[in-house]
């Protein structure tokens, strides 16, 4: 009999390839796909965002551990689908325009797809239309990303634009990056703030009250 903590443990250190035989052992065996996701995959990668949080974990071991969860998910969502298991929520993220920098934007999407949420990554350099876009799409949580003072504006404009075509109040806003603070998600109207990818995940989950 499957032990689903053996995958928690193995997405915790990065094993891939064991974490992808684990899971399709335990689809073997007929364990509910929901319960090796929750019990297994998000397991694990909620105890990699605590460790990271602790600064027990760096980020090349997060990303290893995030390799790991991705390998034991392609395995798992065909299951996923057809047992209708819906993702507990949508966010559309991305690097705002005029901005490269995307490792820490990969981060967080990654530790919130291991939560549980399904991720429209929009990329880098991202124009505020298409975060509008992806609003108008029926998505819950806006993720917006910078590294650059110099784009931090952007965010201010997405806010704005939300507000002028009517939208503002159909979805949370996060804000993150080196250069960003509460202070500046507070002047800007934004909803959150979050200093990390694990906060992130904490963040979402409360603006949503999950
Ligand atoms: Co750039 N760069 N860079 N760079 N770069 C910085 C950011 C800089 C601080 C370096 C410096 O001068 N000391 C500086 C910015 C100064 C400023 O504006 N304050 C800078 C500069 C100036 C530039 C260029 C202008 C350089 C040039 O060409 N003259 C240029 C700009 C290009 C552009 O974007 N238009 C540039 C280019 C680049 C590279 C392309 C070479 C490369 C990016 C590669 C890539 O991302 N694919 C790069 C890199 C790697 C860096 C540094 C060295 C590292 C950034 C990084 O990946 N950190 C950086 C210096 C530094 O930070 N030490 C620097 C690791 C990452 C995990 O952390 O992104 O902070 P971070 O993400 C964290 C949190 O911030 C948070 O969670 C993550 C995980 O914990 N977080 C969120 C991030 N997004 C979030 C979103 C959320 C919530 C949390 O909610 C949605």
């Amino acid at each position: 009999m499957s032990d689903l903590n053996k995958i928690a443990e193995n997405v915790i250190s990065g094993k891939a390839e064991e974490v992808k035989n684990l899971v399709q052992q335990a689809l073997d065996e007929n364990i509910l796909p929901k319960k090796i996701l929750d019990e297994g995959l998000i397991a694990g990668m909620n105890i990699v965002g605590q460790k990271f949080k602790n600064n027990d974990f760096y980020i090349p071991e997060v990303l290893i551990a995030a390799r790991a969860m991705h390998s034991g998910m392609d395995v798992l969502k065909p299951s996923l689908v057809k047992s209708g298991v819906k993702p507990i929520a949508k966010i559309a993220i991305g690097t705002v325009k005029g901005d490269l920098h995307d490792i820490g934007k990969n981060l967080v999407a990654m530790m919130l797809q291991g939560a549980g949420f399904e991720i429209n990554d929009l990329g880098i350099d991202v124009p505020p239309q298409k975060f509008v876009e992806a609003v108008k799409q029926g998505i819950q949580i806006i993720g917006l990303s910078a590294l650059l003072t110099t784009t931090m504006p952007s965010m201010k404009e997405i806010v704005d634009t939300l507000k002028k075509e009517g939208l503002r109040d159909k979805v949370k806003i996060i804000i993150g990056g080196a250069p960003l603070t509460q202070e500046y998600a507070d002047e800007i109207g934004a909803d959150g703030f979050a200093p990390d990818a694990a906060s992130a995940v904490d963040k979402a989950k409360e603006l949503l009250k999950l």
